[in-house]
């Protein structure tokens, strides 16, 4: 009952993510019913993270100064129990975003990594090719997210045509979603978003909280595409805000596809 908690809740996302994606983030959680602030400076960073119900670090348009920033604002988070989602965006492009999502992950105790195969490798420190933001990796997401969520003490969602989610030990995967997903920018950014309002209302279970999100978020998309699959992708785009506003729970529970 994950989405009726988040619509009767409200939580307050706190979210330090990328100038490309902050309109569209702020506009997802509103239609999921949560409740978005966008907010970097390092002098109110860690004020609005301790009494937001969940905080998104999200490095798509680093600076030194906002991890800085980020990193305020995630051991004020840590201290009052909020739990964090890192989102590594193009780790792995450079080392610029690598070693920052490191200092990242060593200074603040993350709760959930959502990212693609590319950048999740490059953290685990295993081969993969990341171009810009757009990230592959050759083998088996199964065992990447068990290591990067092992290596780094938290749940590793790592997304992709299969999402897979893993606390290190157990792994659950979703085959929901459609591939025009990665046709709007920002799908990744919002998920990682749509994760930090789920783990809000669920902290006892994070995993199955990630593997609800992304049901939920690909199921969404599918529902979405089928209604606009004449128009194209600006029109999916729109219709995809209004499935994420309609879902319910009822709907993922039926909807949902953890095989193939
Ligand atoms: P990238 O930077 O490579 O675009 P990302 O950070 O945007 O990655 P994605 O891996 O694209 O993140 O995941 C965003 C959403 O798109 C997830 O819900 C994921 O399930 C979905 N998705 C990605 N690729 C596909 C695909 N080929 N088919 C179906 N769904 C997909
Ligand atoms: N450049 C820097 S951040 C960003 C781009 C294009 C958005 C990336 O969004 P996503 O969700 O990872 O595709
Ligand atoms: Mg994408
Ligand atoms: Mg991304």
């Amino acid at each position: 009952m994950l989405l009726e908690r988040i619509k009767t809740e409200n939580p307050l996302i706190h979210c330090m993510t990328n100038v490309v994606v902050t309109n569209f983030t702020a506009n997802g959680l509103l239609a999921l019913g949560a409740s978005p602030v966008m907010a970097y400076a390092k002098e109110e960073a860690a004020d609005l993270a301790q009494v937001a119900g969940g905080l998104l670090l999200n490095i798509g348009t680093l600076s030194t100064e906002e991890v800085e920033a980020m990193i305020i604002a995630g051991k004020a988070a840590n201290q009052a129990g909020v739990p964090v989602v890192l989102d590594p965006v193009g780790a792995g492009a450079t080392s610029f975003r690598t070693e920052a999502s490191l200092k990242i992950l060593k200074e603040v105790d993350i709760t959930v990594i959502r990212g693609n195969a590319g950048e999740v490798a490059s953290l685990a420190g295993i081969e993969a090719s990341v171009k810009g933001v757009d990230g592959a990796m050759e083998g088996d997401t199964i065992e990447l997210a068990k290591l990067a969520a092992k290596q780094f003490s938290c749940v590793a969602v790592v997304t992709g045509e299969v999402d897979v989610i893993s606390d290190g030990v157990h792994v659950q995967t979703v085959y929901n979603g459609h591939p025009w997903l990665t046709k709007v920018v920002g799908t990744g950014c919002l998920l990682g978003a749509v994760v930090a309002a789920f783990i809000s209302v669920s902290k006892d279970d994070i995993p199955n909280a990630c593997r609800k999100a992304a049901a939920y978020y690909g199921i969404a998309s599918e529902r979405a595409f089928a209604e606009t699959n004449e128009q194209g992708i600006g029109s999916f785009q729109q219709a995809f805000l209004n499935q994420l506003n309609k879902l319910t729970d009822a709907d993922v529970k039926q909807l949902t596809r953890t095989e193939k």
